[in-house]
């Protein structure tokens, strides 16, 4: 053994070794890897977890059908949000505003027992958004972390008239699970799942007092951005799915067959740094072998430039296959 290993790592190896599921055994690894001393004489475990929560999510989304987890949102549209934070802060509010998806709403808390996904259209793509039950630093319902570990990008919805305290108990309960929230796309995030490209959202901000706003936002200058929000007025909800999208670091690409125009009805979702060769393997599982060059037309290339299977994709790419 090259690390001196915590009693907490050995509990959570001991779960790891002792669980019943894929999410449980996945979970114990994430926080097995969380907990590991990170210097060059672990640099192999590290890996090693890595690879074994890469496996087994790998193993997890080819399962057709899975025993019935609630609590689990497959994902849809080009990435999944997760709203996150404590009892009656705006969350459900937050997705029956922005998408169609028909949840409950009330002025009390734990209204939301379980995670309830919805489409918000962000120009020609869907972002999901999913609700979930509040998280405080007491109690976690079994199942929630599971679901917001699932996220591609997590969103703290916290109450602006109390924004300090909650945001600070939100982050609390996310660390001491392991979690690493950072205010950059997933692009530029480290290679290690505990990491979550994440903002907070001052939700309510049409009942908060405008010192309340800034003293947020002061506090976490420089650490997650802080959108202020209103559900009641419609303040801020632009910008908040600008930085969602941001966060969520995809392109869109539109595939064109020669000598016909490009069809820009559904755009290839991908996530950012993905080649020509990545795109060709979402539109057919044998078509990257049969590729043998492709014309693109985009930001900064000549029209119809020919281009190699390993070209990265920009947002907005006209892409066409020849093989
Ligand atoms: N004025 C105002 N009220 C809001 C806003 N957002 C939410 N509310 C109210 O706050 C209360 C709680 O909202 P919910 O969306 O149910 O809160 P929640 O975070 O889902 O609560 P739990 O499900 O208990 O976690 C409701 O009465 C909402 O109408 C807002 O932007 N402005
Ligand atoms: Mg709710």
């Amino acid at each position: 053994m090259p690390a001196n290993l915590t009693p907490d790592y050995e509990r959570a190896e001991l779960r790891y070794r002792q669980a019943g599921s894929d999410e449980e055994r996945i979970e114990a690894l994430r926080e097995m890897l969380s907990l590991l001393p990170k210097h060059k004489g672990t640099e192999k475990m590290q890996a090693d977890l890595k690879r074994r929560i890469s496996q087994l999510r790998k193993s997890q989304a080819r399962k057709p059908t899975r025993s019935v987890d609630l609590f689990h949102v497959p994902k849809n549209g080009c990435g999944q949000v997760v709203l996150t934070g404590p009892p009656n802060s705006g969350k459900s509010l937050l997705l029956a505003t922005t998408t169609n998806a028909p949840v409950k709403v009330a002025d009390y808390p734990f209204t939301t027992a379980l995670p309830a996904p919805g489409m918000w259209q962000y120009q020609d793509v869907q972002i999901q958004v999913v609700d979930t039950p509040p998280l405080t630093e007491e109690h976690v319902v079994p199942g929630l972390m599971g679901a917001i570990r699932f996220a591609d990008v997590l969103a703290l919805v916290v109450d602006a008239r109390n924004g300090l305290e909650q945001a600070d108990s939100t982050l609390r309960a996310l660390t001491h699970r392991g979690l690493q929230l950072r205010s950059a796309p997933r692009d530029q995030l480290d290679d290690d799942p505990n990491q979550y490209p994440a903002l907070i959202v001052a939700a309510k901000a049409d009942l908060a007092a405008p010192g309340d706003l800034t003293a947020l936002a002061e506090l976490y200058a420089g650490t997650l951005d802080v959108l202020d929000v209103s559900c009641t007025t419609g303040q801020g909800l632009d910008a908040l799915q600008q930085r969602l999208w941001e966060l969520l670091a995809v392109v869109r690409v539109y595939t064109k067959e020669p000598g016909r125009p490009a069809d820009h009805d559904k755009p290839f979702t991908l996530p950012a740094g993905s080649t020509v060769e990545d795109l060709a393997r979402e539109i057919h599982r044998e078509l990257p072998e049969k590729m043998k060059y492709a014309r693109i037309w985009g930001h900064g290339r000549f029209d119809g430039q020919q281009v190699h299977r390993t070209e990265p994709l920009c947002d907005r790419d006209v892409v066409e296959i020849h093989q």
